[in-house]
């Protein structure tokens, strides 16, 4: 398996994803890749085809080099290998989420706490009537959502497990949450399989700055591009994979604790045992520093920070 140098700011190799590998990985998770792979038609058709917005697109397995020496918490760079598995398209949206909630009545943390959510919008006041469902942007059913908890977000993926017949992969007693081994349901991406995908896996044409490309307003609605709201998913340019949205639009939690990178060679890594506080990546709508929007940049999270900028996106094991 080749290996990607990661540097920010340079293309510096370039790989291809093993035809083989990918039409058995593909065989074996029974389910489509990229756009390539999903009609075979003209990207006429594509267009007029209604989107399927809880897709889930395969990323084969393969070894990569996480973080970037350019910036401080996403040193050192230190080689990942990571199995196959299967990561959302888009982010989760508003539509799936109600889906969610309408059939299961979860009251998210904004609304349980009664606390509601910091809101961009007021200079980040915590505002007791903002949650994911008031969010003063007034959003479609299509866009991300957001003001949600990470633990919010482990609802989710465990209700939808149930919702389609796989083994929900967390188990929960309070804010205890594990892992379930081996279970085949719907989860967050650890930060490597979120870095991995980001980049466009091992067939990823290049090694860019933003999840798709080096020109940001081209991949990702940032703050210099989005008018400082979310916007629908998948309107943005995909990667090589064929996800959105990665760079841009909302924050995604990840499973892991935040801590510094271990430059030791590592496969599957699930994060360090220690809580602090859950990882999210990719920026979002507000930001449009050179740096946070890396793909390679790192987010610790202020504790128990409900963001009109964060959302997430769901994963799967594919192995
Ligand atoms: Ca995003």
């Amino acid at each position: 398996m080749k290996k990607n140098l990661m540097m920010i700011g340079a293309v510096v190799s370039a790989t291809l994803v093993s035809a083989t590998l990918v039409s058995a990985a593909l065989a074996l998770a029974g389910c489509q890749s990229g756009p390539a792979a999903q009609d075979g038609g003209t990207a006429a058709a594509a267009d007029a085809a209604p989107r399927d917005l809880k897709e889930m697109v395969l990323v084969p397995g393969g070894t990569f080099l996480m973080g970037t020496g350019a910036v401080g918490a996403s040193q050192p760079i230190h080689e990942v290998t990571v199995s196959s598995f299967l990561i959302g398209k888009y982010e989760v949206t508003v539509g799936a989420f109600r889906e969610f909630v309408e059939a299961s009545g979860y009251v998210t943390t904004a609304e349980s706490t009664g606390k509601g959510g910091w809101s961009s919008v007021y200079n980040w006041m915590v505002v007791p009537k903002l949650n994911w469902k008031n969010t003063l942007f007034k959003q479609t059913e299509e866009e991300p959502v957001c003001m949600v908890t990470w633990y919010d977000a482990v609802a989710y993926c465990n209700w939808r497990s149930g919702a389609e017949g796989f083994t929900p992969a967390y188990i929960v007693d309070g804010t205890e949450v594990s892992l379930v081994p081996g279970a085949d349901g719907y989860r967050l991406p650890t930060e490597a399989e979120w870095e991995y995908a980001a980049r466009g896996g091992d067939g990823s044409p290049g090694n860019y700055n933003y999840s798709g490309g080096n020109t940001l307003n081209s991949v990702a609605w940032n703050g210099s591009n989005s008018n400082m709201r979310p916007h629908e998913v998948g309107k943005k340019e995909p990667n090589g994979l064929g996800i959105h949205d990665m760079s841009g639009n909302v924050w995604e939690f990840c499973w892991d604790w935040y801590a510094p990178y271990s430059a030791d060679a590592q496969t599957d890594p699930l994060g360090p045992s220690s809580p602090t506080t859950r990882v999210y990546r990719g920026c979002s709508f507000r930001e449009s520093d050179v740096q946070w929007v890396l793909v390679a940049w790192r987010h610790e999270p202020t504790k128990d920070m409900i963001g009109d900028n964060t959302g997430f996106r769901v994963a799967r094991s594919a192995h």
